[in-house]
């Protein structure tokens, strides 16, 4: 069945969703964008998700020509347009249609779409067997450069991170900053578990601000769980008792080696367990309700 999707303001067939090859989104990547899940008629955590693409909008001098509340609404109506109950959504603004420089002034009216379906990012087995990981030789963007923080439509960054990852036949990568210490996942954050501490890498270094992230600092600090946000070195990771990656499409993942080392003893460990069941618990029972 084909898909229904926001476009501009009205709701039409995937065979009509189209852009201008003029829009700045399409020539320069100049556009914001969000990935979101709903999960049993809810959309989680909808309102973070639209403060992070109003911000990330805000940073490049980007107006998004609708409220806050008039985008829910957009994100609400696309879902019902499908019938969507459990999927992914994928939300967009671009800089709209110019001309062929960069100056966005040129750009009068940002393009808004979206666009709600079924996705599997990993096939179940994963999850029960955990990932093998390589360190990627690409490093994430300096925020001195471009600050990830903001989460454009520019993700050359990561594409080239995750071409290694395919070269090498694993499905994920761990990024390092300029200066050698972990950053994320090409499309996920990560956290290492000692004990009952997790550590996971401060934005500052040059993240993405996930909303998974945030909600498993949550759960694990409800566990009782000590959470500290600082740098580390690759050393920490192959050392840790568990690694595990977080995502609005992976949600949450055991790894169970990286580069060759097993990561404790190399299968999903008692934590990543313990929290993935807690998170869907959590995306069960909270979220914007699409229908009434
Ligand atoms: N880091 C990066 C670089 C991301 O792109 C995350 C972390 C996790 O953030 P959330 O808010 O989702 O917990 C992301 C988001 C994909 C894909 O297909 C992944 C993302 C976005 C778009 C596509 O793997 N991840």
């Amino acid at each position: 069945m084909s898909l229904r999707i926001y476009l501009d303001g009205q709701i039409v067939d995937e065979s009509e969703a189209k852009v201008s090859v003029f829009d700045h989104g399409l020539l320069y990547g100049d556009g914001v964008f969000e990935g979101i899940r709903a999960y049993n008629g809810r959309i989680f955590r909808l309102d973070e998700h639209l403060q992070r693409l109003y911000n990330s909008a805000k940073s490049l001098w980007l107006q998004i020509p609708v409220t806050m509340d008039e985008m829910a609404q957009i994100v609400v109506e696309t879902c019902r347009a499908n019938e969507l109950r459990d999927g992914y959504i994928r939300l967009v603004v671009t800089r709209g249609v110019g001309d062929l420089g960069l100056d966005p002034r040129k750009c009068p009216k940002p393009t808004i779409f979206c666009i709600a379906a079924n996705i599997e990012l990993y096939p179940e087995e994963l999850y029960e067997t955990g990932l093998r990981l390589i360190t990627c030789a690409t490093r994430r963007i300096n925020p001195d450069a471009f600050n990830v923080e903001i989460k454009s439509l520019n993700y050359l960054n990561n594409i080239m991170a995750k071409i290694e990852c395919v070269q090498a036949g694993v499905p994920e990568g761990i990024m390092l900053s300029a200066d050698g210490y972990v950053a994320e996942g090409t499309g996920d954050n990560i956290f290492c578990a000692y004990g009952d501490t997790l550590l996971t890498p401060p934005v500052y270094i040059g993240n993405l601000a996930g909303i998974t992230c945030a909600a498993t600092i949550e759960l694990a600090e409800s566990a009782g769980m000590t959470v500290k946000q600082e740098l580390f070195r690759l050393h920490t990771v192959y050392c840790a008792d568990e690694v595990f990656l977080t995502g609005t499409a992976a949600e949450m993942v055991a790894v169970i080696e990286v580069d060759g080392r097993p990561i404790g003893e190399g299968k999903p460990g008692a934590v990543v367990k313990r929290l993935r069941a807690d998170f869907q618990s959590l995306v069960n029972s909270e979220g914007t309700p699409i229908y009434d």
